[in-house]
């Protein structure tokens, strides 16, 4: 007699599961019960062969698919051979050009080597290299690099240069109480409520051992993205860390960008005067969040303050100094001058005007220059301390005047030989914008789609944003959205830099929008058109205000929560049958009161058996609207008869409730 063979012991030499085997001996009329079924020789190489055979199946089916998805990124390839691509093209543009997924080219980029992140930028070599792996042909923007001169790394003239030095911390832990008594001078007298809402360089000189350039950001939350980009062009984080208060939120986020923008740390732990003051908390609460300071066995150099006091301000001055000579700081000096947009501005007299922080070369009163999408020529040039200049050299913040439009924050500034050259890359940056807008304002998600069928819309609440500076609208449009819940959205369809206009007006009467105004003045005449056309204008000077009162519109859009609020108990004592009306249940109300014309409900033994309304609720044979505890009375139930000796009868009523935002959220 041939040998048994079990089931597992097939799969395990064919190295598929134990089901497949079962399967597959099933299908040949072989019976098997469990996978330590046995089966005889003959039959396992029958259910071998079986199984060998679904396999080559499968890998077949695999080959195809991925055969198929070859041929689609080769189509793709095919349809749209050459891409347009110039300096920082972002992966998004790319993907749009080639018809391709996004996720196909993030992917394609990390088998290269490149390190990646969703928002990078990509140079023109990285780029090129990966397009023509996936078989496109690369077009540079020629125009751009005619353009824009091209200078020999090798030979320019490198000088040293200041540190850029950021301060960040949470709210109130004293950035700019440090900064003014570093400048002697008094900042935070003039911010409205005593809080940051800009970005703000200045450039300090210490005595006897040369310049630092310093960056005070805010600390409130909705400025995510200020610190972001303080961050960005940073060579130094001081970390303000108050010692009363410890690590906070905004603490633990501005570690978060220090990390990710990899520039070292110093750490000041401020308000030492305090009696509450504990270094040593501060200290552990860092260590938790990796960064181990000197006296726990790390690199990371911490000094203890008093900004107010000005304690030890001195010792941080030299250690900021001391961490910038280790890094040896130098920018070319000579070739074309380029600078970085921290924060942009729209004056009403003056036209806009940005903070930029030089980064390389020399910039010069009558320079001509493009800056994101925007060409101009230096009209003027202030310092931090509002002293007009002519020249700016490296790591110097300068205001500059004479841009045709407002910059953004974050774009570079270059300068070019001509202002023409200027205005013809502008143009083409602004129509290659143009080109890609429609695009996005077509996507419709299954979401909305189904939500629309359903005909369950959200409800929306329309937004213009006007403000006074770039960095602030940022903010403020990055808080108000974060603000949408599934069942009420934000939407804030325009926002902008600068004064209500007439335009905005109408654009708010057309969409029915609410348009909100930081730091900024509106015209009598605007005001007047508003009240024509029923428009609200709210003006405001600080984020959190904004923050608030759009969190109460909304949460007065919400559907109200449902709440069950029990009115009162009683116990059925008799029961007396009357034809044409139906049981009357004699009551004993033992707890809270009895209304007529709220909802009842019928419990017997701990569980509810009906529910419904009362038809009639009585007091020796009077009609009464309720009933107190200690009272007996006479109740019929609306359309239930079944009623015992011994139930209880719950009143209860369903009232409604404004629910929050946060509930809503977790809803
Ligand atoms: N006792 C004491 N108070 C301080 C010290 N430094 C700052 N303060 C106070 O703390 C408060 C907040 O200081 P700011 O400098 O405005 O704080 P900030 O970090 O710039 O705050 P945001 O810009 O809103 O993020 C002010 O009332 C300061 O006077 C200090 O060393 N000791
Ligand atoms: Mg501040």
């Amino acid at each position: 007699m041939s040998s048994k063979i079990r089931i597992y012991e097939i799969a395990k030499e064919l190295g598929v599961e134990n089901s497949e085997v079962i399967g597959e001996a099933r299908e040949l009329g072989i019976e098997v019960k469990s996978h330590s079924s046995t089966v005889t020789e003959e039959e396992s190489e029958l259910i071998k062969q079986g199984v060998a055979e679904l396999q080559k199946g499968k890998d077949l089916k695999t080959k195809t698919q991925k055969k198929r998805k070859k041929a689609m990124e080769d189509s793709a390839a095919e349809k749209k051979k050459t891409i347009l691509i110039r300096e920082n093209t972002e992966i998004e543009d790319i993907a749009s050009q080639a018809e391709l997924d996004k996720e196909i080219i993030v992917k394609k980029f990390k088998k290269a080597g490149f390190s990646f992140s969703s928002d990078k930028k990509l140079d023109i070599e990285e780029a090129a290299l990966v397009l023509e792996e996936l078989g496109y042909k690369v077009k540079i923007n020629t125009a751009e690099k005619e353009k824009i001169k091209e200078v020999d790394e090798e030979k320019r003239k490198y000088k040293l240069r200041a540190p850029v030095v950021t301060v960040m911390g949470h709210v109130d832990h004293g950035k700019t109480q440090l900064l003014d008594t570093i400048r002697k001078t008094d900042v935070i007298k003039r911010e409205s409520g005593g809080i940051t809402q800009h970005i703000g360089a200045s450039k300090v000189t210490v005595e006897g051992k040369g310049d630092i350039v310093f960056i005070d950001t805010p600390g409130h939350e909705a400025f995510t993205a200020m610190r972001a980009r303080g961050a960005q062009v940073t060579d130094i984080v001081v970390l303000v860390v108050a010692a009363d208060d410890g690590v906070m939120p905004q603490t633990v986020e501005a570690i978060n960008h220090a990390r990710s923008a990899d520039v070292p740390v110093i750490v000041a732990i401020n308000k030492m005067d305090l009696p509450d003051a504990s270094a040593e908390k501060v200290r552990t609460q860092l260590s938790h969040n990796n960064i181990i300071t000197e006296e726990y066995g790390g690199d990371v150099i911490s000094v203890e303050i008093s900004a107010k006091e000005n304690k030890n301000i001195d010792e941080i001055l030299e250690m900021i100094m001391l961490q910038a000579e280790m890094m040896e700081l130098r920018a070319p000096v000579d070739g074309p001058a380029k600078g970085v947009v921290i924060e942009s501005e729209l004056d009403k007299r003056i036209g806009p005007t940005a903070t930029v922080i030089i980064t390389e070369g020399i910039l010069n009163r009558g320079d001509a220059f493009i800056c994101g999408m925007v060409a101009g020529k230096v009209k003027a040039m202030a310092d931090s301390s509002n002293k007009r200049v002519k020249k700016a050299g490296p790591s110097t913040p300068v205001s500059i005047l004479g841009f045709e439009d407002l910059p953004q924050t974050g774009d570079k500034l270059v300068v070019m030989e001509e202002r023409t050259q200027a205005r013809g890359i502008a143009q083409e940056r602004r129509d290659e914008m143009q080109s890609a807008k429609p695009k996005q304002a077509e996507k419709i998600t299954l979401e909305d789609l189904r939500k629309q069928l359903m005909g369950e819309e959200k409800k929306e609440l329309n937004i213009i944003l006007k403000t006074d500076m770039t960095g602030s609208m940022e903010a403020i449009k990055d808080s108000v959205m974060k603000l949408s819940t599934d069942e009420v959205k934000i939407n804030v369809i325009h926002s902008g830099v600068g004064s209500v206009t007439k335009k905005d007006i109408m654009l708010a009467s057309a969409s029915d929008a609410v348009i909100i105004g930081f730091n900024i003045s509106v015209p009598g005449s605007i005001k007047k058109e508003a009240e024509k056309e029923g428009i609200q204008i709210r003006k405001y000077r600080i984020i959190y205000d904004i923050i608030e009162d759009i969190k109460k519109a909304l949460e007065g859009m919400l559907k109200p929560a449902e709440e069950e609020v029990s009115l009162g108990r009683a116990e059925v004592k008799k029961i007396f049958k009357i034809s044409g009306v139906g049981t009357i249940a004699g009551c004993g109300v033992f707890n809270g009161v009895i209304r007529r014309n709220a909802s009842a409900r019928v419990i017997r033994d701990s569980r509810i058996i009906y529910e419904g309304n009362l038809a009639a609720l009585k007091r020796f044979k009077k009609d009464v609207s309720e009933v107190a505890s200690g009272y007996e009375c006479g109740m019929n139930i609306e359309n239930f008869n079944d009623i015992k000796v011994g139930d209880v009868i719950e009143s209860y009523e369903i009232r409604e409730r404004k629910r929050t935002l946060e509930e809503a959220r977790k809803d």
